[in-house]
């Protein structure tokens, strides 16, 4: 028999490996993706299988976290064996400005598709993987984290992701669901959102290496994240829901790095020297060499970085070290990919679409750049 998963948040990053993934595996692959004004599907577009035609493995449907009875419809249609919540409003700093609609979706949402799982029937049948995550520790109580170290959210978001957390603890309890929650740290990409923090470095980079804009804007550059690669994390996603026991796991790299340290990775991989000065909101980054021939349009003095306080949140979340040694011990899951790798394999595809929208431009086509975030 085919197994089938039902992913929300499947046009998200790691809803599009993680399809990708479950594919390869012989799945059956359901998601659920948003109405919208435009196409949204860019991620998965890819693996889009022809309605018309038969005998698919990958199915969209329309849906929204915030609507339980599209929810239950689409649970009671599919019968899935596995279902991974990946769907969020998942941008810290957007949440400090729609806190309710983050709750409605990232807490409340979770509790639908519990509900809507429990009321079908299907809470014998179907496992549930809740997309947790290492911002839960917030204010951090030990380093590094664990399972066991107790939870300070500093976000809406990572409020309303703690109410997840612990209703999909709940419902494992009090029902016997097979439910569990993946704590992640952050994990990135070439498909990661352009507003997070690496992507918008990787981006910015290479548009400015390309001339297409003349700096970036940052927030609070020494922060501290634990960053894999979502590859890795969504292989791990899956291993969650094949063991005999539901548990939670902390998925992370062991390893730590701030901010700055990625911009300077981001920058040499573009054959670029900075050098940072100043402190504090008058903090910048100055070219102090460019090698090769990958940022054509920079030289020696040009000021690429500055600080943008608007990009301060209101409670940060300073640092971030989890201990994967429990996935490593009880799963045998260890990351492949290191931070440097990914971000060069971020800067190339950015350095990539960044020469093509230049060329467009050479040619009197001109392309919005946007690295708001
Ligand atoms: P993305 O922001 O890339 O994707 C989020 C997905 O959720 C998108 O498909 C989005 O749809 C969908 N979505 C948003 N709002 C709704 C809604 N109201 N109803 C249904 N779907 C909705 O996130 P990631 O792929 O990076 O993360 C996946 C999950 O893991 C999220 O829950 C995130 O909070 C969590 N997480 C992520 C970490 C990371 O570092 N990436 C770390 C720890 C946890 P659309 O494309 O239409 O916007
Ligand atoms: P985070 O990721 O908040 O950890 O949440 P993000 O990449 O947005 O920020 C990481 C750190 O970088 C600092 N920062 C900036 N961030 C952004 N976005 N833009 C900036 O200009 C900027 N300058 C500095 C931030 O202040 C922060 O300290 C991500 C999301 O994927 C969540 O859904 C997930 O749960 C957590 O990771 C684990």
């Amino acid at each position: 028999m085919t197994r089938k998963a039902l992913i929300t948040g499947i046009t998200g990053q790691d809803g599009s490996y993680l399809a990708e993934f479950l594919l390869e595996k012989g799945y059956e692959v359901h998601g659920i993706k948003r109405r919208a004004s435009q196409f949204n599907t860019q991620r998965v577009d890819h693996i889009y299988e022809d309605p018309h035609e038969s005998g698919r493995h990958f199915k969209l449907h329309y849906g929204d976290l915030t609507d339980s009875s599209n929810l239950t419809r689409i649970l009671s249609e599919v019968q899935p064996d596995e279902v991974y919540n990946l769907g969020a409003q998942s941008h810290v700093a957007v949440s400090f400005e729609a806190p309710e609609y983050t709750a409605d979706v990232d807490a409340i949402g979770t509790l639908r598709l519990l509900e809507a799982i429990r009321f079908l029937g299907l809470e014998k049948k179907t496992r549930f993987y809740q997309a947790s995550t290492s911002e839960l520790y917030g204010l951090v109580q030990e380093v590094p984290q664990t399972e066991t170290t107790p939870f300070h959210p500093r976000s809406p978001y990572a409020v309303a992701k703690m109410y997840a957390y612990w209703i999909c603890v709940n419902y494992r309890e009090a029902y016997g669901m097979y439910a569990c929650n993946g704590i992640l740290f952050n994990h990135e990409s070439p498909r990661r959102g352009e507003t997070f923090v690496t992507r918008k470095i990787t981006r910015g980079l290479a548009n400015i290496a390309m001339g297409l804009e003349p700096c970036l804007y940052m927030g609070n550059i020494d922060a501290l994240r634990d960053w894999g690669h979502a590859k890795d994390y969504v292989r791990m996603q899956w291993m969650m829901l094949q063991q005999e026991r539901a548990e939670d796991f902390v998925i992370a790299t062991g390893k730590q790095y701030s901010v700055r340290e990625f911009i300077t990775w981001s920058a040499a991989e573009l054959g670029i020297t900075l050098e940072f000065s100043g402190t504090g909101v008058d903090e910048i980054a100055t070219v102090v060499e460019v090698k090769g021939e990958r940022a054509p349009m920079l030289k020696a003095g040009d000021v690429i970085l500055r600080i943008d306080p608007r990009y301060f949140r209101p409670a940060e979340v300073e640092t971030l070290l989890g201990d994967p040694s429990r996935a490593k011990a009880k799963l045998g899951w260890e990351p492949q990919i290191t931070a440097r790798e990914m971000c060069a394999e971020m800067v190339a595809e950015d350095y990539k679409s960044a020469r093509r929208h230049a060329l467009l431009k050479s040619h009197g086509l001109d392309v919005p750049v946007s690295v708001e975030g």
